[in-house]
């Protein structure tokens, strides 16, 4: 059963046994895989069906906002994920194009949604304005609902070659992932904990798990559906892709308190200004990392189900995660 739907902790302990050296140089499950190519080309490609999907029709303001966002250049790990995991289970690629870029759709409007001063209130996005400051908030929230509403639609009429039953199992999920028990029940729950002394590592897994990791799981999932797995490998591939979603949260607190607001896009030391629960205000940082390199090893073991070639695009993303820059 899925982690978002049954709340179930990911580690109810956190291991003090690693010992990690963060400069380390990640170490590939196949030194002739070519990650740094295989990440240009796929983004390359999922850049081009976002461009196709928002075309700047009427009314302009609108759509303008949607792709001013959504075309502003993240680093698209969401919608990769999807494809390699569709791939992973020997789909086409173009099965899992439009549940690619729902994904990034949903991610898109959560992070305008959450740039919002009645959020998180952030003035700086993917290193330019957030939405509200480069447009109002009226539409911000407008834009980022259409969004939302555009990345259902997207699936539902551009998957093609792919039986219904798993559009509409694809569909279930995408929209599983980001409502009350998903992506909003994450946020809903972050922002009530705001300044609150005692938060745990359960309450702060519980944030984690349902603001973050909730759609790169959908991501993962998605694609298997579309792509033909079973449910062995669905299974497999979504408790890979939940760890690698925690995995992804925890390094982002690290970047929070570790790099600058030029080297993020974003504005860094904004959990600390805000007094957020974060893994390193809790564990520290060396215990954060340790959790980080933790997640890591036991996403890598889901991975060892599959053919080891097939599986090395997840295998790197999972270690780019790790140890990315921003
Ligand atoms: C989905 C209906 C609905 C509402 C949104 C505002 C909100 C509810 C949720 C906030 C979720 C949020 C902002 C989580 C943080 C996720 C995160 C780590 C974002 C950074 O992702 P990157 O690093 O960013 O992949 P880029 O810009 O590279 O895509």
């Amino acid at each position: 059963m899925s982690l978002i739907a049954s709340s179930i902790p990911i580690h109810t302990s956190i291991s003090n046994k690693l010992v990690i050296n963060p400069r380390r140089p990640p170490v590939l499950a196949r030194a002739a895989f070519d990650f740094t190519r295989y990440m240009e080309e796929k983004a390359a490609r999922v850049e081009r069906a976002l461009e196709a999907s928002v075309p700047l029709r009427e009314p302009r303001l609108v759509h303008e906002a949607m792709r001013y966002s959504l075309l502003a250049g993240g680093k698209r790990v969401r919608p990769i994920l999807c494809i390699a995991a569709c791939e992973l289970v020997g789909g086409p690629e173009r099965a899992a194009m439009p549940s690619a870029c729902a994904v990034e759709m949903v991610h898109t409007m959560s992070l305008m949604h959450d740039d919002l001063p009645c959020m998180d209130g952030d003035d700086l996005r993917r290193g330019r304005p957030s939405s509200h400051r480069a447009f109002s908030e009226s539409v911000a929230v407008l834009a980022g609902d259409a969004l939302l509403s555009l990345s259902f639609e997207h699936v539902a009429s551009a998957t093609l070659g792919v039986s219904p039953d798993r559009v509409v199992r694809a569909i279930a999920e995408l929209g599983r992932s980001i409502g009350s028990e998903g992506l909003v029940g994450g946020q809903v729950a972050d922002i009530s904990s705001e300044g609150v002394s005692g938060v745990g590592p359960e309450r702060l897994e519980y944030i984690h798990v349902h603001k973050t990791a909730a759609l790169l799981e959908a991501a993962a999932v998605m694609g298997a559906i579309v792509g033909g797995a079973g449910d062995e490998a669905v299974e497999r591939l979504r408790r890979f892709a939940r760890r690698v979603g925690l995995l992804f949260q925890v390094v982002d607190d690290i970047l929070d308190v570790t790099r600058s607001s030029e080297e993020l896009g974003k504005t860094a030391g904004k959990d600390v200004a805000a007094d957020k629960a974060t893994y390193p205000k809790l564990l520290g940082l060396e215990k954060s990392m340790e959790l980080a390199e933790e997640l890591k090893r036991e996403a890598y073991a889901q991975m060892a189900w599959f053919d080891e070639d097939k599986a090395a695009p997840l295998i790197a993303l999972a270690n780019y995660i790790a140890y990315r820059n921003n």
